[in-house]
């Protein structure tokens, strides 16, 4: 049990002298005083106190004003509270309400309270009746009062039942679950109790059957009904819910009836025992033990994808919700849908559906297609709170099944499978003002040109205060004819140029050598663009604009905003659930989150000079970032039905080939059928053939020639080394030979001579020939080397030689 309290606190409260310090007294350790201390020092119980053996500490309190202030700290870190009060002097019950209830909430709302009606052995016979009549008519206008109990710590009588109550309602809490003051569950726990139902209703027809209410039984209780008590409560439900019982079996009224009765009857904990049986924290909310199963921190080349297991277990909630077979979901049904959850995911939310576009939905409905694309999209954002959210819809297997690790930009022959499982692709798509993005987008969705809520948004990029950016979504089906999710999200003219200038800031510069073919080609970045002319209908004025003389606005978080980041965190992996644009320190402005991103896709508007020149220079400069060097780049001509002027095709081209890409995509909003050709290029840039739409920039080439120079440097070396050697073995040799023959004093001329074996003359060129030494002499070069073999052989033989030979010579 992941909630509960290590050290349970029990704070015991109370006018003076009604029986505080005795009541812990006889529960720590059994004894009575007739004149005890004043106040006890904290105290705990024996861990043998109750079954559940939860350490419980006992702290006594003084009613005296001047320690007015303790005592709030103490209510404020308790768990729960005993109020005692003397049944002899109604003036202490009497301060329960006035005083003692009011200073608790004041303190601790949801502190569960007990009350304890102490010195019971002084009552008389006849006082109980009395006694009760009056705390049921204080307790009335007390809410957070569990319940009173009488006990007597001279004899010690209910005085364990005091303390077991007292830890019970901080293991089993009643606020989460039930309304006191309007005696009804709460929404939450209702929500938390339909995900059970539905969890066990197998066949999936709205009710439980007998079998499924004996697997809930059993699965909850480790026990299954008899058909005579499965008799009884359906006629218990039967009486009291007109629809709680039908032919096929216990409704979800008639199941939430039987929760109700067990929580009016205090039986709280058969109801928090099935609630964490599936996986609930004390909030209703699905427990961090559950959802930390499933670990979404990953290093920057690995992401994590809806699995095939998510996709079809939300076909079949889709199927579910779509009772009348329509192939839709209307907003209705959605709500039914998450009816188990606590709220929407984020990208479900109202708030954020005018920016984000799904292809295949018409309103807040959504067909089949964009319902599993929304939910793909949900798990590149925010994994962790997609997999609680498809938990919440009662997906009752291993929350490890949800979700897979896939590959990150990996463009590589040896990682070609693995991207190719890839079903979710996250694209920016940069260019400047005015260039055609959010046309780009709309058409992914299937909205045309104009008339829609987010024409005119056509700057594209977040707007001031945090406002998600325009992104689009759509099922597309891809080259090698699986379906795959594409996400574009715009990135505006103005933000491209903020976070370029922002990395180069950071400490995370753009490479000298990019920055210098940027500054070698083009005006250095985010000057006026003079140079280009422009070509056709020239753009606005500052269509180009200036790139802020700081990289961030001074200017502070609007409402809604995300936490401050350190200016360049675009670069860095993100947290789980921020989105993918990160608001930098101060901005009103965010960046996105390039990590994140598996293809950029460059827009430029192929009437305009600028707008290339822009496009080029940014992605050069953007390439060139560190972490970016195998971000896959896609180049898009818009407007394509005006057409390129011929000196600018010229152009394109040739910076294309110099950079190895695929020339760019022509595209017009015009033809819908050659949009859908990108969209299928932008996934196959992605996962299919990454490694075509790396751009072969400056930077690239001069590693590429750096690491040609080290592996020709480094053969150069091991050619020398390996000259060297042979030089050495038949100097070497010929000294020996020359030396063994002469004087005898080497090694080998020693071994030679204490052989036996005479050295035998040359062939009279010492620099190629070599003597022919016996087996026995060069222990391990098998056979040793023949006579006149050429150097090849004894290069061969060199290689045969172990170390120790070498070493030996
Ligand atoms: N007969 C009887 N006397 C009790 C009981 N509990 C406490 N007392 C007496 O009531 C007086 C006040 O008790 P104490 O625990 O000091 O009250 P506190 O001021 O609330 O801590 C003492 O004289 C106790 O002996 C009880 O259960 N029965
Ligand atoms: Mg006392």
């Amino acid at each position: 049990m992941s909630t509960t309290p290590r050290t349970v606190r029990i704070a015991v409260l109370g006018d003076l002298d009604t029986g505080k310090t005795s009541l812990i007294s006889t529960a720590a350790n059994d004894t009575f005083d007739a004149r005890p201390v004043p106040t006890l020092p904290p105290t705990k119980l024996p861990l043998d106190f109750t079954p559940e053996r939860i350490p419980i500490l006992l702290t006594d309190t003084s009613a005296k004003p001047e320690d007015a202030r303790a005592l709030e700290a103490v209510i404020r870190e308790s768990d729960a509270v005993v109020v005692c009060f003397d049944p002899r002097k109604p003036a202490t019950l009497e301060s329960v309400r006035t005083s003692w209830y009011p200073r608790v909430q004041a303190v601790n709302p949801d502190i569960p309270i007990i009350l304890a009606c102490c010195k019971a052995d002084r009552l008389s016979d006849r006082d109980p009746q009395t006694v009760r009549e009056r705390v049921e008519r204080v307790a009335r206008d007390l809410p957070n009062v569990e319940c009173c109990l009488n006990c007597s710590s001279k004899y010690n009588k209910m005085v364990h039942d005091v303390f077991y109550h007292a830890l019970k309602a901080v293991l089993y809490p009643l606020q989460p679950l039930y309304d006191r003051t309007d005696r009804v569950i709460r929404q939450a726990a209702i929500r938390a109790l339909k995900r059970v139902f539905i969890i066990f209703d197998a066949d999936k027809d709205g009710t439980l059957s007998d079998a499924e209410v004996n697997a809930f039984q059993s699965m909850c209780f480790g026990i299954s009904l008899s058909a005579e008590e499965l008799r009884g409560i359906k006629q218990v439900v039967r009486q009291q819910v007109p629809n709680g019982y039908t032919d096929t079996g216990l409704t979800l009224e008639g199941f939430l009836f039987l929760q109700g009765l067990f929580i009016e009857r205090g039986r709280l904990e058969t109801v928090w025992q099935v609630l964490r049986r599936f996986g609930y924290n004390d909030q209703l909310r699905l427990s961090d033990e559950l959802l930390d199963r499933v670990n979404v921190q990953l290093p920057p080349d690995q992401v994590l994808e809806l699995s095939d297991i998510a996709v079809s277990f939300l076909r079949q909630q889709f199927t579910l919700y779509d009772a009348r077979d329509e192939g839709m979901l209307s907003w209705e049904q959605l709500q039914g849908l998450f009816s188990t959850a606590p709220s929407l995911p984020t990208e479900w939310q109202n708030e954020r559906v005018n920016r984000l576009l799904v292809c295949g939905t018409y309103g807040a409905v959504h067909n089949l297609d964009a319902f599993v694309a929304r939910w793909r999209y949900c798990a590149l954002t925010d994994a962790r709170g997609t997999l609680a959210h498809l938990l919440y819809l009662g997906y009752e297997g291993s929350p490890g099944d949800l979700l897979v690790r896939r590959q990150r930009r990996r463009p590589d022959k040896r990682h070609r499978e693995e991207m190719a499982e890839r079903t979710t692709a996250l694209c920016y798509v940069f260019g400047t003002a005015g260039c055609g993005k959010s046309t780009l987008l709309r058409a992914l969705a299937g909205r045309r040109a104009e008339g829609d809520a987010t024409a005119g948004a056509g700057s594209g990029g977040p707007a001031a205060g945090g406002v998600p950016p325009l992104t689009a979504l759509a099922t597309v089906t891809c080259d090698d004819g699986r379906d795959r999710t594409l996400a574009l999200v715009e990135v505006s003219e103005d933000l491209t140029n903020e976070l370029l200038a922002a990395a180069s800031l950071s400490g995370r510069p753009t490479t000298p050598s990019a920055a210098a073919a940027a500054a070698h080609l083009l005006p250095p970045f985010g000057a006026s663009s003079a140079g280009p002319t422009t070509v056709g209908p020239s753009n606005p004025p500052g269509a180009v604009p200036e790139a802020p003389s700081t990289p961030i606005a001074g200017s502070p978080s609007g409402p809604g905003s995300v936490p401050a980041a350190p200016s360049g965190q675009g670069l860095m992996p993100a947290a789980p659930s921020a989105g993918f644009f990160s608001q930098a320190a101060g901005s009103v402005y965010s960046l996105p989150d390039l990590s994140r991103c598996d293809c950029a896709v460059f827009l430029f508007d192929s009437t305009s000079a600028d707008s290339w020149a822009w496009a080029q220079r940014s992605m050069l400069t953007l390439c060139g970032l560190p972490g970016c060097e195998t971000l896959p780049v896609l180049l898009v001509s818009t407007k394509d039905d005006v057409g390129m002027n011929g000196e600018l095709r010229e152009r394109v081209l040739a910076a294309c080939g110099e950079l190895a890409l695929p020339d760019p995509l022509p595209v017009a909003a015009v033809d819908m059928a050659a949009m859908g050709g990108a969209f299928r290029q932008i996934l196959s840039a992605s996962f299919l053939t990454p490694e075509a739409h790396i751009p072969d920039t400056p930077a690239r080439k001069d590693r590429r020639r750096l690491q040609r120079r080290l592996v020709i440097g480094g053969v150069a070396v091991a050619l020398a080394m390996l000259g060297g050697y042979c030089l050495y073995i038949m100097y070497s040799d010929g000294g020996a030979r020359g030396a063994g023959g002469k004087e005898g004093s080497s090694a080998v001329g020693a071994k030679l001579a204490s052989g036996g074996v005479p050295a035998l003359a040359g062939t009279g060129d010492a620099g190629l020939a070599a003597p022919t030494v016996g087996a026995d002499v060069v222990p391990g070069a098998a056979g040793g080397v023949v006579e006149g073999s050429s150097l090849g052989d004894r290069l061969s033989s060199f290689f045969s030689l172990p170390g120790v030979s070498f070493l030996a010579r």
